[in-house]
């Protein structure tokens, strides 16, 4: 039946995760989960399709959050590409290649670009003033600076891009700019940097884009809204030591811009997966050939890279492919509210599989996919999917059909009969409903392609109900074999047509019903046509999904709750992740300092306090310590102890006191002073 079909190639993209953090459902629902749900089906259909992601591994996203916890950049990237990886993994996100942009072979392909411009003399270089933080002496490229929207006044806009309106920007059009390092009001200063000509290319992507009135609502608003502003020529090389170099050698302390380079991830991490297959050049089959289908699952905030840039990027290079289609989805919301990073306040992939299984929060992100509107997740709404549709509906037909023949045919497919005409109904509905389904997955309709897929499930239960087999095992047991053969071949074309959706599930299933070779290998057209004979035996009949309790529910509902009550700070901004231990840069803002004792005594009228006097470094403080109880004064004078140097001064008592000396406490309340094992010098820092 394949045979027929002619092959399409089509090479399949998810939007690569910055890995500066784990991921969430919101990512999931975004640019992954769709993805995997289309390319499964097209691999199904028999179609020559490559599905490439990676991590991306440069930009200040990475390196803001390396300082915040006083790390190197690359032990951030390398800790959460393992971590994203295995997430995705997890979830049965069937990427061909899961990449990094940090190899080797990525950093060639980034400067080969670059060279390519460079040499062809489409690069312009200008001179200009950039952002300068003095304090921190460096320059301050994209999200380094914060400021409000030049578009729609979103006070949070960071410096090249605001995550409300999606507009791009240089960061210098922002008003009232602040560097992410300090808080200060930067400078502007003279840098210099190599400026891609986006606007030459206005003309030919407006025929680009008129040429796909087929893409999707959202995307081609956005992007008809940036050609009507009219497209400016954009920086592609920032100030910054982390990152892939520019190729050049009076440009030793710049990089490629990370959205410049990151698009072209794609193309390396396609690069990396031929390699590994050993046909190094297979890439160019699906790059260099105008008859290749390039499809961009991404999230709303990357439309203008992938949709403007990375199009003009490659009519640039020339003899690439440009993208087909860039199905681009809203956000994901938790109980009506956004998803917080720095607050914690997500559905964290690594924690909801320590409780779920996989396939019921792809079910459940499918039937609610953000594809026109933001949607929202709600966990009551995710278990009343699970109960009712996943194991109410779908579950219970199988597991009802399966139990029947064990029970009354010993477990092997009964013989067919004559049908009637709800038999030819329902064999109708399955031998149509790949087509019904497809047709939607072509359309990148998840939510309409997972309706369709379960009304069969629906239709199935009708059709188990009104052909009545518990009454007529007793009367007509051949006409009760003929009904059960018949659930028997729908069960089969539920488990080919569930596999994009439920992929685990439709494993289980295929085993079920001791099926040979690979579910995730079947032909799509063979569902609903290709019947298992009579007599063959089934396996053991087990449950496929199960309830989920409301007791488990609740338990996440309140975790949530008391996150979005904690109020949170830089909201949205870098992701942190969560958990109750403190991360080093935490630690890393306590200032411990060792300081000579100078003088004590104390404090009248009290029993407990002490007045100290202590240098540290060049600096006397005094600082009032409540151990009078367990340390005489006269016996600390002179000792060198180890001192809270950025506390908030306090006023105890009337006396100020500048900072907190550490000591040790046992159960009893006993204390016992905290010092040095040498002559180490006041001042010094602890670490
Ligand atoms: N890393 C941005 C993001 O995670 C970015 C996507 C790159 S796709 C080439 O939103
Ligand atoms: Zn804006």
């Amino acid at each position: 039946m394949s045979k027929e079909i002619k092959k399409e190639k089509i090479l399949v993209t998810s939007a690569l995760p910055y890995a500066n953090g784990p991921l969430h459902i919101g990512h999931l629902a975004g640019a992954y989960l769709p993805a995997d749900i289309y390319v499964r089906y097209q691999r199904l259909k028999g179609n020559d399709v490559v599905y490439i992601c990676g991590s991306d591994e440069h930009g200040v996203a990475i390196t803001i959050r390396a300082e915040q916890d006083g790390v190197q950049p690359k032990q951030i990237i390398d800790r959460f590409h393992e971590l994203n990886k295995r997430s995705f993994e997890c979830f049965g996100i069937s990427f061909d290649n899961y990449s990094r942009t940090s190899l080797p072979i990525h950093h060639e392909t980034g400067q080969e670009f670059f060279s390519d411009f460079y040499q062809k003399g489409i690069l312009k270089k200008k001179k200009e003033k950039q952002f300068y933080d003095e304090a921190a002496r460096m320059f301050l490229p994209d999200r380094y600076v914060e400021g409000t929207c030049p578009n729609c006044q979103f006070p949070e806009a960071r410096g090249d891009q605001c995550e409300k309106c999606g507009s791009d920007f240089n960061q210098t059009e922002l008003i009232d700019p602040k560097s992410k390092i300090t808080g200060k009001t930067p400078v502007l200063k003279e840098t210099f940097h190599w400026y891609f000509p986006l606007g030459d290319f206005q003309e030919g992507l407006k025929k680009y884009l008129d040429s796909h009135p087929e893409w999707k609502q959202n995307v081609k608003n956005y992007c008809y809204g940036w050609l009507k502003q009219g497209l400016k020529d954009r920086a592609i090389t920032r100030d910054l030591q982390w990152g892939v170099k520019v190729p050049l050698e009076e440009a030793r302390d710049k990089v490629l811009y990370v959205w410049f380079e990151a698009v072209l991830g794609y193309i390396s991490s396609t690069k990396e997966w031929a390699q590994k297959i050993g046909e190094p050049d297979r890439w160019r089959d699906y790059w260099q050939n105008e008859n290749c289908k390039l499809v961009h699952f991404i999230g709303k905030d990357n439309i203008t890279f992938h949709a403007i840039m990375f199009p003009a990027i490659l009519m640039a290079k020339k003899g690439y492919t440009l993208p087909d289609s860039v199905p681009a989805n809203e956000f994901l919301n938790i109980q009506g509210d956004k998803v917080s990073t720095s607050r914690d306040y997500a559905v964290w992939l690594e924690d909801y599989l320590e409780n779920f299984p996989p396939d019921s929060m792809r079910y459940c992100l499918a039937s609610i996919a953000p594809e026109t509107k933001d949607s929202d997740f709600s966990w009551k709404d995710f278990q009343t999917r699970n109960n009712s549709e996943l194991v109410g509906i779908l579950g219970n037909f199988i597991n009802r059909s399966l139990t029947f023949i064990d029970k009354h045919f010993d477990g092997r497919v009964p013989q067919q009969k004559q049908h009637d005409e709800l038999d030819y109904w329902i064999l109708k509905q399955i031998s149509e409903a790949p087509k019904k389904v497809g047709d939607q997955l072509e359309r990148f309709r998840v939510r309409q392609a997972l309706k369709a897929f379960m009304n069969v499930a629906r239709d199935a239960n009708k059709y188990f109900n009104d052909k009545e087999p518990w009454r007529t095992v007793k009367e007509d047991s051949e006409l009760c074999g003929a009904t059960l053969n018949i659930c028997v071949q729908v069960s089969k074309t539920l488990a080919i047509l569930m596999e994009p959706f439920l992929p685990f599930s439709a494993e289980k299933l295929w085993a079920l019903l001791n099926q040979e070779g690979d579910i995730h290998g079947q032909n799509w057209f063979a569902a609903g046509k290709e019947f298992i004979p009579a007599g063959h035996q089934l396996a053991k009949p087990e449950i496929l999904i199960s309830k989920i309790e409301d007791k488990v529910i609740a338990a996440e509902v309140e975790k949530l709750k008391a996150k979005s009550q904690t109020v949170g700070k830089g909201e949205g901004k870098v992701s942190e992740e969560k958990s109750s231990l403190i991360s080093f840069a935490q630690f890393k803002n306590i200032d411990l300092r060792v300081a000579r004792v100078l003088t004590a005594e104390r404090v009248e009228n009290t029993d407990k306090l002490l007045r100290l006097e202590v240098e540290i470094g060049e600096e006397k403080r005094q600082i009032i310590a409540g151990m009078a109880e367990f340390l005489a004064p006269e016996s600390m004078i002179g000792k060198l102890v180890i001192v809270v140097a950025n506390l908030q001064p306090a006023k105890i008592r009337g006396l100020e006191s500048q900072g907190m000396l550490l000591a040790a406490e046992n159960d009893s309340g006993e204390l016992s002073l905290i010092t040095v094992d040498k002559e180490i010098g006041t001042g010094a820092k602890i670490r």
